[in-house]
C-alpha cells in the first residue's frame, strides 16, 4: 500500500504518543480506507490541546443554529442543534439496541462540527472514568480541572423529597462553581427534560463519587468487555434503570450530573460538555470489545428496536439514524466501523483500547 504523506505523519504522532497505531481496516461495506484521526484520553493532552478543546466548545456555542427557530425558541447555536435533536429522539435511542450506533454518530457528529466550524485541529477527547476511581480520587480528575478542565462540582442544593429520583452519594446539584462555565447563568438553553422552548439556565453538576466508583471502575468495565455477544454487551453498558443495577453508561451520567445536575437529566445530557468525553470512552469501550472478534463484531447488532420493547423485533444494520440537521441521515451498518471511513459514516480510530 502506499503510504501517503499524511498517513506517515499519523503513524509518526502515533508513535510519539507512545502506542501502536491501528491500521484502517477496510469497512464491511467494502467502502475505501481512509487515514482516521486519532482521539485521546483528556489527561494526556498537552495543556495547549486541552485550551484548544475547550475554545472550539466555547465557539460552536456562539454559532447560528441551523435548526428552525419556531417553535423551538430555546434552539439558538449550532451546540444546541445537537442538544435538541437528542431531546427529541430521547424515547427513541436509549435502551434500544441502536443505543450506541447512535451515540457513536451523534458524538463523531460534533467532532466533525468543532473541527470544520470552529477550526479545531484535534480530535474528540474521551474520559477514561477508570483512571478516576476508587471514590477517593475522583473529584480530582483533570476533567474537572477549573482551569485546564471543565470545571467541577456545585454547591450542594437539597433534592425534592417528593422527586423522581435521588442518586445515591450526591455531592452537589448547584450552578459550576469554576471551570470554564462558572458565573454564565444561560449556558444551558432547552429543558429541563423535553422543554425546547428558550429557558436560560446554569450548567449544573452534581458529583457522586460513590455513584462512579460503583459503576465506572475497571471492574464493571471488564465485566463489560467480557460478554458474549453484542445483545449482552449493550445490556450490561446500560444496566437496568434502577440505581441498584446500573451499568457505565449510568455511572457516567449520575456519577457527573447526581439528581439536580445537566448530566443527569436524559434530555439535555449533551448540553454539559463532559457529554461528549463520556460518549467517546463508552464508544471506546464498544470499539474495544469489537477489536475481540472484529470480523464477527462488526456486523453484530441486535437489542430491542423500541425502548426496552421487542414487539417490533430488534435493531438491525438497516435501522436508520438521524442528528437532525447537522449531518447525513445513515444506518447503523453505516457506523459499525469507526475507521470505515465510507462516503458516509464515521472516521476515526482511539490511541489505545481496553483489553481483557
Ligand atoms: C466494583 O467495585 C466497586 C467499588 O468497590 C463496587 O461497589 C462494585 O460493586 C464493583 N462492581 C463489580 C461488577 O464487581
Ligand atoms: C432479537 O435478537 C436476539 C439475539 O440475536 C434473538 O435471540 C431474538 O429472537 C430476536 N428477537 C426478535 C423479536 O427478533
Ligand atoms: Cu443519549
Amino acid at each position: 500500500m502506499v503510504q501517503t504523506t499524511s498517513k506517515k505523519w499519523l503513524a509518526i504522532a502515533t508513535l510519539l504518543a507512545g502506542s501502536t497505531m491501528a491500521k484502517p481496516v477496510s469497512s464491511s461495506t467494502g467502502k475505501s480506507s481512509c487515514t482516521p484521526i486519532v482521539r485521546k484520553e483528556w489527561r494526556t493532552l498537552s495543556t495547549q490541546e486541552k485550551a484548544d478543546y475547550i475554545s472550539a466548545v466555547k465557539c460552536i456555542m456562539t454559532k447560528p443554529a441551523l435548526t428552525p427557530a419556531f417553535p423551538n425558541t430555546g434552539v439558538i447555536s449550532r451546540y444546541d442543534d445537537l442538544v435538541y435533536t437528542h431531546i427529541q429522539q430521547t424515547n427513541s435511542v436509549h435502551f434500544v439496541g441502536h443505543f450506541l450506533a447512535w451515540h457513536r454518530y451523534f458524538t463523531a457528529t460534533y467532532e466533525k462540527m468543532l473541527r470544520s466550524e470552529c477550526g479545531y485541529q484535534g480530535a474528540q477527547p474521551y474520559w477514561d472514568w477508570t483512571l478516576d476511581t476508587p471514590a477517593s480520587n475522583y473529584v480530582n480528575s483533570p476533567v474537572f480541572d477549573p482551569v485546564t478542565g471543565f470545571g467541577g462540582n456545585g454547591p450542594f442544593e437539597a433534592s425534592d423529597p417528593n422527586g423522581f429520583f435521588e442518586v445515591p452519594g450526591r455531592t452537589g446539584g448547584g450552578c459550576v462553581s469554576d471551570g470554564p462555565w462558572a458565573g454564565l447563568s444561560d449556558v444551558v438553553h432547552l429543558g429541563p427534560g423535553p422543554n425546547i422552548e428558550y429557558n436560560p439556565q446554569c450548567l449544573r453538576r452534581d458529583l457522586s463519587p460513590y455513584f462512579a466508583a460503583r459503576y465506572l471502575g475497571m471492574n464493571q468495565t471488564a465485566l463489560t468487555l467480557s460478554q458474549p455477544d453484542f445483545g449482552w454487551f449493550n445490556a450490561v453498558v446500560d444496566g437496568k434503570p434502577d440505581f441498584e443495577a446500573s451499568g457505565v453508561h449510568g455511572g457516567g451520567h449520575y456519577g457527573v450530573g447526581g439528581t439536580l445536575g445537566t448530566m443527569g437529566d436524559l434530555f439535555i445530557s449533551p448540553a454539559d460538555p463532559i457529554f461528549h468525553l463520556h460518549h467517546a470512552n463508552l464508544d471506546r469501550l464498544w470499539w474495544s470489545w469489537q477489536k475481540l472478534d472484529l470480523s464477527a463484531r462488526l456486523v453484530d447488532i441486535s437489542g430491542p428496536a423500541l425502548l426496552m420493547d421487542y414487539s417490533q423485533g430488534n435493531s438491525t444494520l438497516d435501522t436508520p439514524l438521524s442528528v437532525g440537521p447537522s449531518a447525513v441521515d445513515v444506518t447503523v451498518r453505516d457506523v459499525m466501523n469507526i475507521e470505515g471511513c465510507g462516503a458516509v459514516g464515521v472516521c476515526y480510530t482511539y490511541d489505545n483500547v481496553y483489553t481483557l
